[in-house]
């Protein structure tokens, strides 16, 4: 057991605690310029601090969120009136997190595949960010589905990149959040996704043990078994519940705390159902917690309610509260229609 090996262990539970989940907030400048652009929101460091203030600053948020991912960008900020993130995140009860890749690049000779990239001075970006008072990090693998690819070397390089990563994390004190995300892009069938997503799944759980990679001090954050978003036929909520589930129970280790999703460009509706019947089918029979790490399933709303504009903070932290509300309620089983249509008190 190195120092932090208890400390890894308690910070991988509260993270996945019964009827919590993770906040998804590290998107990089490009990827959160984007969506401002989109809504006519000016693409400003001081907008993207204000909008990271609205979601951190939102009343009862901790009672559904357990920590949020931030971004390089946003673990330096503060408030309006000069209090770092970091600081209203441990005040409010909620895991300050850390996204360390750099992003995905083009994998050399393996045209349409990606390798995440960002291992050069990791060890030292992590002793960093602990100092700073990150208790986790995240990484993200992108796997895109065709009919001749995934590669088994865009696997493997991809796989090998989370499991070094990780390694580094627990030697450093953060819990790695190891996110293999398999795209929904394509008119690829379920089938074809749970095929995808299995061997992806083998082949990092393969990489985490050659890196030895402790499994109960991980997090794994996945996408859900989908057809891709433009197949004619597209699974029902609880066929993709029942092929996500059994794609897991065949590949993740049972002493890994938690699963915590992505939701991959889902409708809010849709990854709140999705995540709701999984629980509801398998509950308590699962070896690991199940619940989100979603950005946009929560976000989205809010974001497009603020637009940039001061006067629509406490509306907008409302809708945002309302989508951890659901999202909590489907990590436990409880969620339903009438849950979707109450409004959360702030
Ligand atoms: C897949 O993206 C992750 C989860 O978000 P969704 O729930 O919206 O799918 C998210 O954490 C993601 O990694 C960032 O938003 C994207 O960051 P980049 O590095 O692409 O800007």
């Amino acid at each position: 057991m190195n120092n932090y090996t208890q400390e890894l262990r308690d910070t991988a539970k509260a993270m996945v605690v019964e009827g919590k989940g993770i906040l998804a907030m590290d998107e990089s400048n490009g990827t959160c310029n984007n969506r401002f652009d989109k809504l006519g929101i000016p693409a400003t460091e001081d907008n993207r601090r204000a909008y990271r203030e609205l979601i951190l600053t939102t009343p009862n948020l901790s009672n559904y969120i357990s920590g949020a991912i931030l971004y390089d960008e946003t673990i330096r900020q503060s408030t309006q009136d000069g209090k770092s993130f970091v600081e209203v995140m441990q005040n409010a009860g909620m895991i300050p997190g850390i996204k360390v890749d750099t992003g995905a690049k083009d994998l050399a000779r393996r045209p349409n595949e990606k390798v995440t990239e960002g291992l050069d001075g990791l060890r030292d970006r992590i002793i960093e960010y602990y100092q700073m008072g990150a208790r986790f990090a995240k990484w993200r693998a992108v796997i895109t589905i065709s009919d001749r690819i995934p590669s088994d070397g865009c696997l493997e390089a991809n796989a090998h990149g989370l499991a070094r990563y990780a390694a580094l994390c627990q030697e450093n004190g953060l819990v790695p959040i190891v996110e293999p995300e398999v795209l929904v892009d394509g008119d690829h069938s379920l089938n074809r996704c749970y095929e995808v997503t299995e061997k992806t799944l083998h082949e990092v759980f393969r990489q985490l043990y050659v890196q030895n990679v402790a499994y109960d001090r991980m997090i794994l954050k996945p996408s859900m078994v989908i057809s891709g978003a433009n197949c004619p036929i597209q699974a029902s909520v609880e066929q993709v519940a029942k092929a996500t589930m059994e794609c897991l129970l065949n590949t993740v280790p049972s002493n890994v705390p938690g699963i915590a999703f992505l939701s991959g460009g889902q409708s809010n509706i849709k990854a709140s159902a999705h995540l709701n019947a999984m629980n509801q089918i398998y509950g308590v029979q699962a070896p690991w917690r199940v619940t989100f790490s979603y950005a946009r399933a929560i976000q989205q709303p809010a974001l497009e309610h603020w637009r940039g504009n001061a006067s629509n903070v406490a509306e907008a932290q409302k809708l945002l509260l309302h989508r951890a509300k659901c999202n909590s309620a489907a990590s436990l089983g409880n969620y339903n229609a009438d849950l979707e249509k109450q409004p959360a008190l702030v």
